[in-house]
């Protein structure tokens, strides 16, 4: 009788996985939060960078548009006080330019004829009424602003001189300062150069006869 086979040895357990040590757990997790929030932060600025970008030339359009209506509304009372005195005295006002003769001539809503239409000018303004209130300065560049002369100068809201054409002869018809030898049929017009300040681009230009 042999000696029974000795039973097979058990496998060795298998030995422990080595516990993460808690300080790289937790420097992963650290970084990957880092990683997501930079993330995050990056992308709010680039949103912000885009938004900004989008907005500042609407907010110029928005400008540009709000002192074209500002414009718009001046030329009309200028255009008002003109009607008045032409009502008043059977005749539109003249600074320099003998009634009826030259409507080729643009004139500067400044100096004389404002003088005119405000009641300053008792001459051509004998009776004295005051057809127009000029608007109030602003920041010294647009409004009614008093020049280095002594003059009155209406400015639009972009800082620069109305224009404007009378009907001298009577005809009903002024020049188109737009279409060189066309017409308009107004008694007088009255522009604005605009935004750009510029009197002959005009894209952007204000027109009183051109709602
Ligand atoms: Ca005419
Ligand atoms: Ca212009």
């Amino acid at each position: 009788m042999s000696d029974p086979t000795p039973p097979p040895a058990p496998p060795p357990a298998p030995a422990p996985m080595p516990p993460i040590p808690p300080a790289k757990q937790g420097m992963s997790t650290g970084c990957i939060v880092g990683l997501v929030v930079g993330a995050v932060v990056l992308f709010c600025v680039i949103i912000i960078a885009v938004l900004a970008a989008l907005a500042v030339p609407t907010f110029a359009r928005v400008t540009a548009r709000a002192k074209a209506v500002q414009a718009m509304a001046q030329m009309q009372n200028l255009k008002l006080a003109v009607r008045a005195y032409q009502v008043e005295y059977s005749k539109l006002p003249s600074a320099t330019v003998p009634e009826g003769k030259d409507e080729q001539q643009m004139v500067e809503a400044k100096g004389g004829i404002i003088d005119i239409l405000t009641g300053k000018d008792h001459d051509k303004n004998p009776r004295q009424v005051p057809f127009y209130e000029p608007p109030p300065p602003k920041a010294g560049k647009s409004g009614g602003v008093t020049n280095a002369a002594g003059e009155l100068e209406i400015r639009d809201p972009f800082g620069h001189l109305y224009r404007m054409y009378f009907d001298w002869n009577g005809d009903g018809q002024v020049p188109d300062p737009q279409h060189p030898g066309a017409t308009i049929d107004e008694p007088v017009i009255i522009y604005s150069a605009g935004p750009d300040g510029d009197y002959d681009t005009w894209k952007d230009n204000v027109k009183s006869w051109e709602p």
